[in-house]
């Protein structure tokens, strides 16, 4: 098949979900055409079916707005006539579904039938698409999708509270190539450069937005390193940062905290950590966590949104409300205070990440856009 992704570029888990889609799908022989603003910071193009089209919005000082949607529309459309595209996978329903809407029709005109697939990532029901400035054509454009699929079980209960949904909503959830954890662990990794022997490793991966509940991660490890040497990795930027870095000099831990800031060694980091931990006010899923368990490392997480599908309590970690900081600190050190239960929790991480192993969970993707395309 001829796919197009539409998807942000950035850091964030739609556009780290999207770019490993892209990369698997191409991987087994699908043609895949990448459509954003800038090349995703995950995609290797050095495969042949692997195209990137960037989109450029021109800058006109008569916009106080520049139209991203507008370019982003008309991109696709030149795209899907120039290599034939089949399908449109846009991941996050805010522009992209609207811009792939607007595609379809324009494709249309000219005679061209091509269906969009709509994945729901989160915040893109959840916190943005819900605002009332947003909500009208955020549910247009999910009902006016194909197929609309969604991370967790969760995000599509949220999804059919928080809007007026008439499609069905497939679940089909994140996903993480084991194959290529297998690999690269032969890889020996620097953990003395990050840490003494005697200290454990915990690790917070995120954007540093409100909803990742920043001070809880450093609370936690205020408790945990208490009673137990420890060093915190905070790896990741945003708009919490600064206050994170102050709060831990008022702590008198940032000798024991290092903050790397948006990485691209994110699995060098997880390779030598012990324990992750993802408080989150709400996450559709936590891919962040997904990843740490293919890394073979526990997870301490909040047990609001997708997180239990994830994250199975006192299995691969453990499950608390948000913002019950005791509850954590203390589960956290009940796994890393004994070896031989830490090294249980790891393993249980391994156990339960290889059901999300992309082996799995590709296929069901091709079954969707196969009775797509049958369908359009
Ligand atoms: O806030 C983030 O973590 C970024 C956001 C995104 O859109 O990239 O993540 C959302 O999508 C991820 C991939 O499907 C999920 O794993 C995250 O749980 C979800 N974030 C929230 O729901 C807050």
């Amino acid at each position: 098949m001829k796919i197009a992704i539409v998807c942000y570029p950035t850091f964030g888990g739609s556009g780290v979900v999207a770019t490993e889609l892209g990369l698997e799908l191409a991987h087994r022989g699908h043609e895949i055409h990448f459509i954003t603003y800038r090349q995703p910071v995950r995609l290797a193009l050095l495969n042949p079916n692997v195209h990137y089209h960037e989109v450029n919005v021109p800058e006109y000082p008569l916009f106080h707005y520049q139209p991203y949607e507008l370019a982003l529309s008309s991109k696709l459309v030149d795209m899907v006539k120039l290599y034939k595209i089949d399908l449109m996978h846009v991941h996050y329903a805010i522009p992209h579904a609207y811009a792939g809407y607007m595609a379809k029709q324009m494709l249309k005109d000219e005679g061209i039938i091509i269906p969009m697939i709509t994945t729901l990532h989160g915040t893109d029901i959840t916190l943005v698409g819900n605002h009332p400035h947003y909500k009208p054509a955020v549910s247009f454009s999910i009902n006016k999708s194909d197929v609309v699929t969604s991370v967790s079980q969760s995000l599509k209960d949220d999804t059919y509270a928080l809007f007026n949904i008439k499609k069905e909503i497939h679940v089909i959830p994140n996903f993480i190539e084991l194959d290529k954890h297998r690999n690269e662990k032969q890889i020996s990794c620097q953990r003395s450069v990050m840490a003494t022997k005697e200290e454990k490793i915990i690790t917070h991966i995120s954007n540093f937005r409100k909803v990742k509940r920043i001070p809880d991660v450093i609370n936690i490890f205020y408790k945990i390193q208490q009673k137990m040497p420890a060093k915190l990795m905070m790896v990741g930027d945003g708009p919490e940062k600064e206050k994170a870095e102050f709060l831990c000099q008022k702590l008198g831990i940032q000798e024991r905290v290092i903050f790397f800031g948006n990485s691209n060694e994110i699995d060098k980091i997880l390779s030598y950590s012990d324990l992750f931990l993802l408080p989150s006010e709400t996450e559709s899923f936590g891919l962040a966590a997904l990843e740490a368990m293919a890394w073979s490392v526990p997870v301490i997480s909040s047990n609001s949104g997708g997180l239990p599908e994830v994250n199975f309590d006192g299995i691969s970690g453990y499950l608390s409300n948000v913002g019950d900081t005791d509850e954590m600190a203390k589960n956290a050190i009940a796994i890393l205070e004994n070896d031989s239960i830490l090294e249980q929790f790891k393993s249980n991480a391994l156990n339960v990440a290889q059901q999300f192993d992309i082996k799995n969970i590709l296929p069901l993707y091709e079954e969707l856009y196969q009775s797509a395309i049958q369908n359009s």
